[in-house]
């Protein structure tokens, strides 16, 4: 039986919602990257997570984007959280927006309601065409932020969902420590559903605008950036728009992989499954965030990706997404992890970081050398580069732009 009809069989979940349909595939032959798919259901057999990391190596080294599908997440659960999402951007506009649920960017607080239209788009008076809500983990230190009433009957289910996102970028958590030879549980003791963190389960739909508003803003849907956490799981959906910066080969002695496509921007193509009744939509396209890339002295690779106008045979719906985005710890220090025998192998990293300090000490002098040399927690830095990013009412072009804040600088769009 296909595995879309055994969720028709089952009994429909309370309260029920209108089924939001999922947009066929393009028909276009677009440019697509050439995407690492791993299968987490191996994860606990024998020699399961070492031969998963190998796997993986390659691909969250040279792309930092890669798939998953055996999640043990099941299609009816993801369908349920594309359908509570429909409901809620179905809401007339005065009820998502009113001011208690709209994020606070200006304290570099992401949790709840990113108005759409709210900012121009680089320069122009063509307006923002993103509205999506971001939902703090259900855990006591977080009840005070936004919550929306029309979630409220499907709390359960909503931090049930959340809680087993966390569960798999745990499980690619630890391939990550095992890649960087580094103990498994390294990552995943900083980024506990218990612990304080920015963590948000993330819906996300984009308004198709028109032709012309498109062409003066470039097609730019989402402006090019890399994320601001530690790990982001996107729910695979149809509508092609999403793209990747592939490396220069110019830019990298490490150049010559399949996925090297000289500097172009590349379309990240749905993933589906069959495998255990999973169904389609159930693969999770995942990257790796700044936070990822500072513990990992950049061998893990955040990368630039943004999101264009769809191809024509699917401008039709808005472009609904589900996301999981997994932040650093809130106290969680950010640095190269010296411990990683791999990293310093590569002299990526000294095996004394204090001895890395203190060679830059004698270069960066006075206070603002100080300030540059600090150590930064989890909620310093995402804090900061939400502020950075979104405190501001247009949308532009970032191309080649530095942000910093101590010792961790990022190009948000680096060629
Ligand atoms: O909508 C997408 O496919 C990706 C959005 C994205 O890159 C982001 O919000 O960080």
């Amino acid at each position: 039986m296909p595995p879309q009809d055994v969720a028709e069989t089952e009994s429909p979940l309370k309260p029920e919602l209108p089924k939001w349909q999922r947009p066929e595939k393009t028909k276009h032959d677009l440019p697509w990257a050439d995407i690492q798919i791993i299968d987490l259901s191996t994860f606990d057999e024998p020699s399961g997570k070492e031969k998963l990391a190998a796997e993986l190596r390659d691909a969250i080294h040279h792309t930092g984007f890669f798939s998953v599908v055996g999640t043990g997440i099941s299609s009816r659960e993801v369908q349920r959280q594309y359908d509570i999402a429909q409901a809620f951007f179905a809401l007339p506009h005065a009820e998502k927006a009113k001011p208690e649920y709209k994020c606070d960017f200006a304290q570099g607080n992401y949790f709840g309601y990113r108005e759409i239209y709210e900012a121009t788009v680089r320069g122009t008076a063509v307006r923002n065409n993103v509205e999506l809500w971001n939902h703090a983990k259900f855990t006591e230190r977080y009840a005070g932020e936004a919550r929306h009433p029309c979630f409220e009957d499907f709390k359960g289910e909503i931090e049930e969902f959340s809680r087993k996102a966390l569960d798999v970028a745990l499980k690619l958590l630890e391939l990550c420590a095992l890649i960087l030879e580094l103990p498994p549980s390294f990552f995943a003791a900083q980024h506990r559903y218990d612990s304080p963190s920015d963590d948000h389960l993330r819906y996300m739909s984009y308004r198709p605008r028109s032709a012309a508003d498109d062409a003066a803003v470039d097609n730019t849907w989402t402006r090019a950036h890399t994320d601001f956490g530690t790990l982001t799981l996107l729910w695979s959906q149809n509508v092609a728009g999403l793209q990747i910066k592939t490396k220069s080969s110019s830019s990298s002695s490490d150049t010559g992989s399949d996925r090297d496509h000289g500097g172009e921007w590349r379309y990240v193509p749905p993933v589906d499954t069959d495998k255990a009744g999973e169904g389609q939509g159930t693969g999770v396209i995942c990257n790796v965030g700044d936070a990822l890339d500072f513990w990992s002295a950049s061998y893990l690779k955040s990368t630039t990706h943004r999101v264009v106008r769809p191809p024509p045979d699917q401008l039709g719906a808005n472009r609904l997404g589900l996301f999981y985005f997994v932040r650093p710890g809130d106290e969680a220090v950010i640095e190269p992890a010296a411990a990683s025998p791999l990293l310093r192998r590569l002299g990526l990293v000294k095996s004394d970081s204090s001895e890395e300090e203190k060679g830059q000490e004698s270069q960066e002098e006075g206070k603002d050398g100080e300030a540059k040399r600090e150590k930064v927690t989890g909620s310093r830095y995402v804090r900061a580069r939400v502020k950075d990013y979104h405190s501001h009412g247009d949308y532009a072009d970032r191309t080649g732009q530095v942000f910093q804040v101590g010792n961790l600088k990022i190009v948000d769009e680096a060629r």
